[in-house]
């Protein structure tokens, strides 16, 4: 069996299940791939240098090999906070308003770019499959074929494909794409994106374009290119479920809610969650059904991110004036609408906060896939499960129609879903968590890598 090399801008060294530390779904289905094929996870450590050198630094976790290498504070600044937080993440989640192009920026991702391939081309042996991972590294498949790398070589996008109306706004967007199709297979979370990208291929390169099949040949090259939607752990989701802590934080959380009906957002702090429409749909439902107030609690979680990228800061204000003025208009001595919380949670507590919930408000103005909404359908208890709220613009959505879809632009709109959903009655709560719950239990993160590394082997 060959080699599996994966390819991503951070590495999360992976324990072996079970293991003790808080690791996401992705980790652990990585690392069991990386196990089985004896394979190696190759990225950024995360430390910065002040010269670059191209040192290794090579560990080996329970039969999984890490290879990480320090870069620039150059690099870091161009490269992952420029290019890839500052230009690509916001074209690509359809914010073309916040995107920034510098040519510095446009430089340094090229130079990391090759600084990736030039580091890894060394250690690629003849069979080994090799698998690149998001934004971050989209031209890696074509550096490593400049540097005679011959195997095959996947790509897979963890957030969406843009529209070819909106990538055309990125300069030199002709010459990203051409990159990527040195690629012999791209993966993308939904057949939207898989769409998008195919459009562009036939009508800005002139591709031959294969809309059944996926398949783009382009002079001389063949690209396959198919949706694979992620997926979780669910097993060591639902096992994480059971712990004491997990028990503790849904107790944690019913008891001080104090019977009221819990409505729960569990959201990294990016202006791609649509946090602050959210916030803005919650007060419009207190508006409009204000004998409610009393018996409703909203609990947002939100760790910060990106903190270097102005947005993200910007964000985090908004966020803090409208909690206040929805729950200074609202508040009582011992009631309070809103409770927004500026942290992360590990996944067990996550489990109990979900679990606790009558309704998971899960709203980004666009989303790649998001887990969220399948981690808040895991946790539910099958006797009385809870109602989920989803943006019609997360890729989850396509999956999950069973939920209560919305437009998370109208305010209108999230607003009465929130009532229905905390007005439905049981059956049907059970009838839509049944649907969705089939979906989240068997399309796991598991089936996601297999079907992509399969794809990529026979391919
Ligand atoms: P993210 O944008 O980070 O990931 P998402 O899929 O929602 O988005 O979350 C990933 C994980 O972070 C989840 O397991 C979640 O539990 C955790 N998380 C979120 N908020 C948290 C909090 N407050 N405390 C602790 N943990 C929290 C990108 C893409 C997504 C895509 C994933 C995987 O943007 O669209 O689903 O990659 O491909």
């Amino acid at each position: 069996m060959s080699r599996l090399i994966v390819v991503s801008n951070r590495v999360s060294v992976p324990k072996a299940r079970g293991a003790a530390g808080a690791q996401g779904g992705l980790a652990v289905a990585l690392g069991s791939a990386l196990r089985e094929r004896k394979g190696m996870w190759f990225g950024w450590s995360g430390e910065e240098v002040d010269e670059f050198t191209g040192h290794l630094n090579l560990q080996n976790i329970d039969g999984v090999t890490t290879a990480t290498i320090d870069l620039e504070a150059q690099d870091v600044e161009e490269y992952y906070n420029g290019y890839a937080n500052r230009s690509l993440w916001p074209l690509f989640h359809y914010r073309v308003d916040l995107a920034e192009y510098r040519s510095d920026f446009g430089k340094g991702y090229e130079r990391v770019n090759e600084r990736f391939a030039q580091t890894l081309g060394p250690l690629l042996e003849e069979d080994d499959l090799i698998w690149v991972h998001d934004y971050h590294l989209l031209p890696l498949g074509e550096r490593l074929r400049a540097g005679g790398a011959e195997n095959k070589i996947g790509f897979f996008l963890h957030i969406p494909w843009p529209p070819r109306n909106l990538l055309v706004a990125l300069p030199f967007h002709e010459r990203l794409v051409l990159t990527m199709l040195q690629y012999d297979l791209i993966g993308f979370q939904d057949e939207e994106s898989v769409d998008s990208f195919l459009a562009y291929c036939r009508k800005e390169l002139g591709a031959d374009v294969d809309e059944d099949t996926g398949r783009v040949d382009y002079r001389g090259r063949s690209v396959s290119v198919r949706s694979f939607p992620i997926g979780l752990d669910y097993e060591e989701f639902l096992e994480g479920g059971k712990s004491g802590a997990s028990r503790q934080a849904e107790q944690r959380m019913l008891s001080s809610s104090r019977h009221r009906k819990l409505i729960i957002g569990v959201d990294r702090l990016d202006y791609s969650k649509g946090l602050p429409e959210k916030f803005d749909a919650v007060g419009r439902y207190f508006d409009e059904n204000p004998h409610r107030v009393k018996e409703t609690l909203f609990v947002q979680v939100a760790p910060p991110s990106r903190q270097d990228v102005t947005t993200y800061q910007q964000i985090r204000e908004t966020l803090e004036q409208k909690a206040g003025q929805i729950n200074g208009a609202r508040s009582e001595v011992d009631l309070v609408p809103i409770r927004y919380v500026n942290r992360g949670y590990p996944r067990q507590e996550l489990f109990g906060f979900y679990r606790a919930a009558h309704v998971g408000l899960v709203t980004p103005l666009r989303d790649g896939m998001n887990l969220v909404a399948k981690e808040y359908i895991a946790a539910q208890d099958e006797e009385d499960p809870g109602v989920l709220v989803l943006s019609r613009f997360a890729g989850a959505a396509e999956q999950m129609d069973d939920a209560l879809l919305v437009n998370p632009y109208s305010m209108e709109e999230v607003s009465r879903a929130i009532g229905q959903a905390i007005e439905m009655p049981l059956d049907e709560r059970r009838d839509r968590w049944e649907k969705l719950n089939e979906v989240v239990a068997t399309e796991t993160v598991e089936k996601w890598r297999q079907n992509f590394v399969d794809a990529l082997a026979g391919g």
